[in-house]
């Protein structure tokens, strides 16, 4: 005896199913539409990130493949090889050697061809730049980060160099996130270092996210190729205040850039010269107290 739903309620599935599918497809305006395109991704805005946005849409065009055809051979089996009658059992099947080799085999293969696409596009965003225009040192520290300009924390052993000029840096607090700013169209290499735990550098519009260690330099060049402001964060659960190491990103013109770091180095801004690495200087940055006050 088969599943014997009444008219009005297979009707009534149906046209829930349809109803949805067309409202899904039609109240889509443009940019929800591109949206969908890049499957929940924000607009690429570095030189970099459509790369990794090809490789995630790739990616989920084969699980879509993979689960359409696994779909439909559970529907074609369910429906197929149903029970018909009250005393016909359908055949049992124990094993088929043919069946199980193809569904080791097919997913080995499937992460030999991602794993193998992944590798290259990683190859290409971590190749190191030589000579990149800007050299930036961003410091993570429970609960905020440091930004600074012209200069590798990481350089010669933990020591620090400056990296052009001026050397200055700003900071922010949980309550006043600081914002990172970056010129337009140039190389951006940026060294990541922790003065406390694993913390990880987030950029969303950039579609890429690095970790930040302590005693390790990692780093990775860009190019933000899209003015604008974006949302930076914190991606690893690095300790209670996590959710509230927020930073912002802003792109700008070159004049802009140098304007902005000329302000930050002129005499009415002594707190913004030199390096700001964390360390020793933990307690003097900005960040929570210990009672996870605002300093
Ligand atoms: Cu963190």
């Amino acid at each position: 005896m088969g599943l014997q739903l009444p008219k009005r309620a297979r009707n009534l599935a149906f046209g829930v199913t349809a109803g949805a599918a067309v409202l899904l497809l039609s109240g889509c305006s443009a940019s929800t539409q591109d949206e969908w395109k890049r499957i929940a991704m924000p607009e690429p805005a570095s030189a970099e990130a459509p790369g990794m946005l090809h490789l995630w849409q790739w990616a989920w065009v084969a699980a879509m493949v993979t689960g359409v055809i696994t779909w439909g051979l559970i529907l074609y089996a369910v429906i197929r090889f149903r029970r018909r009658s009250e005393d016909e059992v359908p055949v049992q099947t124990r094993y088929n050697l043919p069946i199980e080799i193809f569904y080791t085999v097919a997913p080995i293969m499937m992460v030999i061809v991602f794993f193998f696409f992944t590798v290259q596009e990683q190859d290409r965003v971590l190749k190191d730049v030589k000579d990149p225009d800007n050299v930036i040192t961003v410091v993570g520290q429970q609960w905020s980060w440091a930004f600074n300009y012209n200069y590798d924390a990481n350089a010669k052993d933990f020591q620090g160099e400056a990296i052009g000029s001026p050397v200055v840096h700003e900071v922010g607090t949980p309550a006043d996130p600081p914002t990172l700013w970056l010129p337009k169209d140039e190389t951006v290499e940026v060294h990541l270092y922790s003065a406390d735990v694993i913390h990880s550098f987030w950029v969303p519009a950039f579609l890429f996210k690095m970790d930040v260690f302590p005693g390790r330099d990692n780093h990775y060049t860009f190019t933000p190729n899209r003015l604008g402001t974006y949302e930076g964060r914190c991606a690893e659960l690095c300790g209670v205040y996590h959710s509230r190491m927020l930073f912002k990103v802003k792109v700008v013109t070159r004049a802009q850039y140098d304007d902005h770091l000329a302000t930050l180095a002129d005499a009415d801004h002594p707190e913004s010269h030199g390096p700001a690495v964390g360390g020793s200087e933990v307690n003097t940055q900005a960040g929570l107290d210990q009672n996870g006050a605002n300093e």
